[in-house]
């Protein structure tokens, strides 16, 4: 049984109804999430290119030369092309991504503009122990994970995590996005946008477990619904059953009713120094971290 399959089932037997946002991403997921980059109401994916624009010399210097880049959650390339055109000799790139075949489409895209990069994709579901290539002969390995995607785990599992990136970048060094604390009201408008294609991505786990699965259910039938818990410095993303639901997956049948909801994501928000702090706490050595004037978003620096 694939793990969706037994993460799915999991979750619509438990207690919490708990299951990991990483099934949203199949390339209808991929696609919807790069529209959610578009939204006005989404700030982090403008802020942070901006930021990475800005300083972009100043990664390239971080780097050094003959390094091997490896980006965390790849999805288009997007922001990666910015450190790349500014790198030295880079040895070679390795994208890591969930989904292949939308990794794959960007990768063959993305070597048509750097036609002598080496780019190694890895489709692997990069919060599980994966095969990378060699490490570089004459350089780093500098990690790259964009977009607060950390913002995913909670802190203890982030922390596990953290410790993987430091074990495997030994010696390198890992730039990192991370989402700030802020007003809850620009939080929950990011998190809801008018267009309502947040409120898409999150159903489409429902469509993915339709397609992926053959789940018998009626997307229809559920609500989004995003909010900050301003404690626990999460957003969390729910699907709420509108009336009783009766779903099937592979020939085990649930029932969800009103009040019992599908939890699909939390997105945890850092201050730099609670970041700083978790990053230490990992093995990391944080030396240098920016943030734009509203303070929104962060990059930071770890030495591995
Ligand atoms: C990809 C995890 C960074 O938490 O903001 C966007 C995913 N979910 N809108 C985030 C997401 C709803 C995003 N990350």
């Amino acid at each position: 049984m694939s793990s969706f399959a037994e993460d799915l089932h999991a979750a619509l037997a438990g207690p919490e109804h708990t299951i990991s946002p990483k099934y949203f991403y199949d390339a209808q997921g991929s696609t919807l999430f790069e529209q959610i980059c578009e939204l006005p109401e989404y700030y982090p994916t403008r802020t942070e290119l901006a930021l990475l624009r800005r300083h972009a010399g100043d990664f390239a210097d971080r780097m050094g030369p003959g390094a091997q880049l490896i980006e965390y959650g790849a999805g288009a390339l997007v922001k990666v092309r910015l450190l790349l055109e500014r790198a030295t000799r880079p040895h070679s790139f390795v994208p890591v991504d969930i989904s292949g075949p939308h990794l794959l489409a960007a990768c063959e895209a993305l070597q048509r503009e750097h036609p002598s990069l080496r780019i190694l994709p890895v489709v692997a579901d990069f919060t599980r122990p994966h095969v990378l290539p060699d490490a570089p002969p004459d350089g780093r390995r500098i990690g790259f994970f964009p977009g607060s995607s950390i913002g995913n785990f909670d802190p203890k599992e982030a922390l596990e995590f953290l410790r993987l990136l430091r074990e495997e970048l030994d010696g390198g060094a890992l730039l990192i996005g991370v989402d700030l604390i802020k007003d809850p009201a620009r939080l929950h408008a990011a998190y809801n946008d008018a267009q309502g294609v947040t409120a898409r991505f999150n159903l489409n786990l429902l469509r993915h477990a339709q397609r992926a699965l053959g789940l018998e259910c009626d997307p229809a039938g559920f609500d989004h619904y995003a909010f900050y818990d301003p404690r626990k410095h999460r957003i969390e993303m729910h699907l709420l059953p509108r009336g009783e639901q009766h779903l099937q997956l592979q020939g085990r049948r649930y029932t969800l009713v009103p009040g019992e909801s599908l939890h699909t994501e939390n997105s945890y928000k850092y201050s730099v120094e609670s970041f700083q702090a978790l990053a230490r706490e990992a093995g990391f050595r944080p030396s240098a971290h920016w943030t734009d004037e509203q303070r929104w978003f962060s990059l930071h620096w770890l030495e591995a």
